[in-house]
């Protein structure tokens, strides 16, 4: 599976970060969470990146004033990628769980909200794929649509700012059967009432990528006009000339016998 893996710099930390990060990065380092995407295009309509609240994440060096926010098991994939100076090496300078980390706040490249999105709690994140950290695209991304209106409906309840989860959903991708919300339409008409329904999830997630990919139409951005399938090698490749995306390549899980 090759993903795009992006590069979200924390302009602010939560309280809880703040405490358990004291004395452990040098002054002005830049840390990023580090989502790993398959849709690069959609990355207009970032409004929060989510983690697993109970998963444990690391914050990993790169150079002396870059660091990510990854799982382990990504940060050990990206040591065999060339990803870090050194071939195997990731040096991890603190431990931290998803929750210590919700309502940091992150600049999302290319994101319509260049004031920063938040990072939230999404219950359905697998630690065992991409890096753990997923950027949320609720135009697109059904997954995201459900979890952002539970969110907000929850907000009390999930211990966020219900604001956190309010910013406004613009049409990033044209698509002649679902309009310009496929993820908004597709959750009403499937009738998704929770992020935890997970068949019927799957089943629009399918949808959502053949549509978009097949018969999407940019509406926003520099390549808007041009189709989906024009559009998604262009906005990879200028998030990464600008630094602000790198290639990211998980394992497919296959395990390989040296025996035979
Ligand atoms: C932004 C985005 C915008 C995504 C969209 C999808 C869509 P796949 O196909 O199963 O490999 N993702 C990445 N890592 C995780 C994780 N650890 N746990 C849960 N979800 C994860 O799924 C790849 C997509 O699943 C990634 O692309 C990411 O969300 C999410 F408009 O990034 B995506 C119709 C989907 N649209």
């Amino acid at each position: 599976q090759e993903y795009t893996a992006l590069k979200l710099r924390v302009k602010e930390w939560s309280e809880k970060a703040q405490t358990a990060l004291a004395g452990k990065l040098p002054e002005g380092a830049n840390v990023y969470f580090v989502p790993a995407t398959l849709r690069p295009e959609t990355m207009y309509g970032q409004n929060c990146c989510f983690v697993g609240p109970k998963i444990p994440y690391g914050i990993y060096k790169v150079t002396d004033n870059e660091y990510y926010f990854v799982s382990e098991r990504a940060a050990r994939n990206m040591a065999y990628q060339g990803i870090f100076p050194q071939w195997g090496v990731f040096p991890k300078v603190a431990d931290l769980e998803g929750s210590d980390v919700v309502g940091t706040l992150v600049d999302a490249p290319l994101s319509v909200h260049k004031e920063g999105v938040r990072i939230l709690p999404m219950e359905t994140v697998k630690a065992s794929k991409g890096t753990g950290v997923v950027t949320c695209v609720p135009s697109d991304s059904p997954d995201d649509y459900a979890t952002i209106m539970d969110l907000a409906k929850k907000a009390e309840f999930y211990g966020i700012k219900k604001e956190w989860a309010e910013l406004p959903i613009l049409p990033i991708i044209e698509t002649p059967e679902y309009g310009n919300l496929i993820a908004k339409t597709l959750v009403e008409k499937m009738k998704i009432n929770s992020p935890k329904d997970a068949k019927q999830l799957a089943d629009a997630k399918d949808i959502a990528y053949k549509e978009g990919f097949y018969n999407g139409k940019m509406v926003y951005g520099e390549y808007s006009g041009k189709s989906v399938q024009e559009a998604k090698p262009l906005v990879r490749q200028s998030l990464i000339d600008a630094g602000e995306a790198f290639n990211y390549a998980e394992p497919d899980g296959v395990v390989i016998s040296r025996s035979g």
